[in-house]
């Protein structure tokens, strides 16, 4: 049967309302090949119970939960169950938590469900997830939403590629910018040329060209159709509604490397949930969702006419629009792409802060062979880093042949390029003078993690046992993607100790964000609330900045720990978390 459970049993919810305790359901997942239609294109790919529109499990805190997973694929495949808390064994990571499941092999899973809110689960195997394999998980609290609402949708984003993810790897391992189609044209340079004059745009681009890297290096793949619930634009998703009532909106994003922009033109989302844990309700225009995050939303629509879901992609090379509306049928406005932003210096700031304490090559950028000899930097564009006070006169350069190099008009008294979380208001989480600091497209309120904070604490507060470095680092032009400088396959597992609370200290070294998740265990953002501070599973750490999280170690067995983005994750940058002693 190609279904899944999308109705709760009746029992259950009887059983939970008799104080009868939880017992065990059943639901069913078949892992198929489909054939997947965006309307813009047709491409082979993956799908759960015979569908390119993504399942829904629908779960009830309290439950145990048995998963059995049929695979009909001609390769193994895999499921994890993203953000949720289970024994190790059922997290589905081929090699680290279980052997994966071989074709035409039924494999069951069983696990207790502990906490209520929106997630998602996909494939842990090759690229099955950027091929089509994911899905949503909706778990409703067992005292009931926080935050009522009159109508729940799931709206799960996803970017599909033409290319299948292991061709979209190929290339980019090829040349990491196969799918840059950003790169800046000669129109571009007559126009900086006009604005900056011609040697200033020159040496602006000599010295990108120097990197190895585009100002517009923000995604590393374009040429994607972005889909709502496996929708294309032109396939508009529509979620219905009466006037006045409230709409929770369950955002997911469940890309392979977009982070995506969203927001409902001529509505406030109220924000209500991160992660799965509820936060504090937060009202605002628009927020950025980074891969594998999820936001609940409350909308209120007030007027019988359709609204529009706009999911604009981070870089601004695709958009996606789905409908809410009275009616089906209607079609929610299109609006204008906004520009497409320009990394700053301040964002491969921490490329440059790399060079100054480990070294040229572990700065996830190979300058050897640079010839830097007569490089004139007066001309440098370091607009966007007047932000106070930093000292960058201790920089050091050393490796680097400076010969010749004339600094005289770059302002070396802004801009160190490593902050620390804190930092200007709604840009707290990027590095000051970022180009990716994003803006509301009616001038009105972003939200930041700043603005996250958790409704009720998870934990109790304690001072962190240790700390622990967590270097995000890269070679982009052979699209290796590492922590602290090491690839997976190089790589020792991290050690933790059951019970101890580990402090994290996340500095990106490279010029894109990268989307960290941490399987089994919490990730508590440190913004400056204690207790209060959000927890998540996936944390977006921005160019050039460290941030800091916090986990309290409360699952034993062993972890996947990597970058959400699949290219990076294939590329390199993922450890095996294993936690010492605990229950086993
Ligand atoms: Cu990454």
């Amino acid at each position: 049967m190609k279904h899944t459970n999308f109705l709760r049993p009746l029992a259950v919810v009887l059983g939970l309302a008799l104080g009868v305790p939880a017992q065990a359901d059943t639901y069913n997942i078949t892992v198929d090949k489909v054939r997947i239609d965006t309307g813009m294109f047709k491409k082979n790919g993956i799908g759960y119970n015979g569908s390119q529109t993504p399942s829904i499990l629908h779960f009830q805190e309290g439950e145990d939960v048995v998963i059995r997973v049929k695979n009909n694929l001609r390769e193994s495949t895999s499921i994890h169950w993203h953000g949720l808390i289970l024994p190790f064994q059922q997290d589905g990571v081929p090699g680290i938590s279980f052997d994966g499941i071989k074709p035409g092999e039924t494999f069951t899973y069983r696990f207790p469900i502990e906490q209520a809110g929106t997630y998602w689960f996909h494939s842990h195997s090759g690229f099955q997830e950027p091929d089509g394999a994911y899905g949503a998980i909706v778990i409703s609290p067992k005292g009931g939403e926080a935050v009522p609402a009159d109508r729940d949708y799931v709206v799960q984003f996803t970017d599909k590629h033409p290319h299948s993810g292991a061709r979209v790897f190929r290339n980019l391992k090829a040349s990491a910018d196969y799918y840059n189609r950003a790169q800046r044209t000669a129109q571009d340079l007559i126009e900086d040329a006009g604005a900056e004059g011609l040697k200033a745009a020159l040496q602006d681009r000599k010295m990108w060209g120097a990197m190895r890297m585009m100002p517009t290096d923000i995604e590393d793949v374009q040429g994607f159709t972005p889909l709502i619930n496996g929708a294309s634009t032109q396939q508009n998703w529509t979620g219905i509604f009466k006037p006045g009532e409230k709409v929770r909106l369950r955002l997911i994003n469940s890309s392979a490397t977009t982070y995506f922009d969203v927001r409902v033109p001529g509505l406030k989302m109220t924000v209500v949930q991160a992660d799965g844990n509820d936060v504090k309700p937060v009202a605002v225009d628009e927020l950025r969702i980074a891969v594998a995050e999820t936001y609940d939303v409350i909308v209120q629509p007030r007027e019988a006419k359709a609204y529009s879901i706009i999911g604009e992609s981070a870089g601004r090379t695709a958009m996606v629009r789905g409908t809410l509306a009275p009616s089906q049928g209607m079609v929610g406005p299109i609006y204008k792409m906004r520009p497409e932003p320009l990394l700053t210096m301040a964002d491969m700031g921490g490329m440059m802060s790399g060079m100054e304490h480990s070294g040229m090559d572990r700065a996830g950028m190979d300058m050897s062979g640079m010839d830097h000899s007569g490089m004139d930097m007066s001309g440098f564009d370091m607009s966007g880093m007047d932000h106070s006070g930093h000292d960058m006169s201790s920089m050091e350069m050393s490796g680097m042949d400076q010969s010749g190099t004339d600094t005289g008009g770059m302002d070396m008294t802004s801009g160190l390029p490593v902050v620390p979380a804190e930092g200007a208001k709604g840009a707290a989480f990027y590095a000051p003078g970022s180009g990716l600091i994003p803006t509301a497209a009616n001038g009105g309120k972003f939200l930041g993690y700043e603005n996250l904070a958790a409704r009720k604490p998870l934990y109790r507060d304690r001072p962190a046992t240790r700390e622990i470095e967590i270097r995000l680092t890269g070679n982009m032009e052979r699209y290796i993607w590492s922590i602290d400088g090491v690839k997976y396959e190089d790589a020792d597992p991290i050690r933790l100790k059951y019970g101890e609370r580990v402090r994290f200290k996340f500095v990106n070294e490279t010029m894109m964000a990268h989307p960290m998740h941490l399987h089994g265990m919490w990730t508590i953002i440190d913004t400056g609330k204690g207790p209060y501070d959000p927890v998540k599973h996936t944390v977006s750490v921005a160019p050039g900045t460290t941030l800091y999280t916090e986990t309290e170690v409360d699952a034993p067995g062993q972890w996947a720990f990597h970058c959400h983005l699949s290219y990076h994750m294939a590329g390199g940058m993922f450890r095996k978390v294993i936690v010492e002693g605990g229950p086993s």
